[in-house]
């Protein structure tokens, strides 16, 4: 969604990581919250990592969610130079099945806070879910919408075994 201001960046190590962290953004649209995704990775781009994590409160950003894989500094850096809240999603790798990313993101010294979601596509959909009751202690209308989504998931759940 690119609209001109957001209040949510999705930021990611690689392009690679899209059809994971993809997962935030169709939360996020669900939802009905502007967002802007971008590559920003903290080994190949540092500079652009600094550049984005450095402004990112003055871009109008609240919060900001962070998928990277393998040896993910990404959302820990990034929780280094802002003050905004950073989600950071675990992105499955393909060597180590994203154990390596989880640890890398949520083993984070004290001081430092970073959100750590679970592993693959369901933390990045969970990711989305939470900037968005993050923005809604501040908007009744996003409030009511995250209360809609949670009750349409519940009568979408059967009690049923079967069809
Ligand atoms: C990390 O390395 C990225 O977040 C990605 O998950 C992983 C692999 O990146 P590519 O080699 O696919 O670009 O920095």
């Amino acid at each position: 969604m690119n609209a001109e201001s957001a209040p949510v960046a999705i930021i990611m190590g690689s392009r690679s990581d899209w059809p994971t962290m993809k997962a935030a953004a169709d939360a996020l649209e669900a939802l009905g919250v502007a967002y802007h995704a971008k590559v920003v990775s903290a080994h190949r781009t540092p500079d652009r990592m600094y550049a984005f994590a450095k402004g990112a409160k003055a871009a109008g950003y609240k919060v900001i969610i962070a998928g990277a894989g393998g040896a993910a500094h990404l959302p820990g850096m990034t929780a280094s130079m802002t003050e905004l809240p950073v989600l950071g999603v675990p992105v499955e790798s393909k060597a180590l099945k994203g154990m390596d990313s989880l640890l890398s993101i949520v083993q984070m010294p004290g001081g430092i806070p970073v959100a750590t979601l679970a592993i693959g596509e369901a933390g990045a959909r969970n990711a989305g879910l939470l900037a968005a009751r993050i923005l809604a202690l501040g908007d009744a209308d996003l409030a009511q919408r995250v209360a809609e989504y949670a009750a349409r998931q519940s009568d979408m759940v059967s009690e049923s075994v079967e069809d």
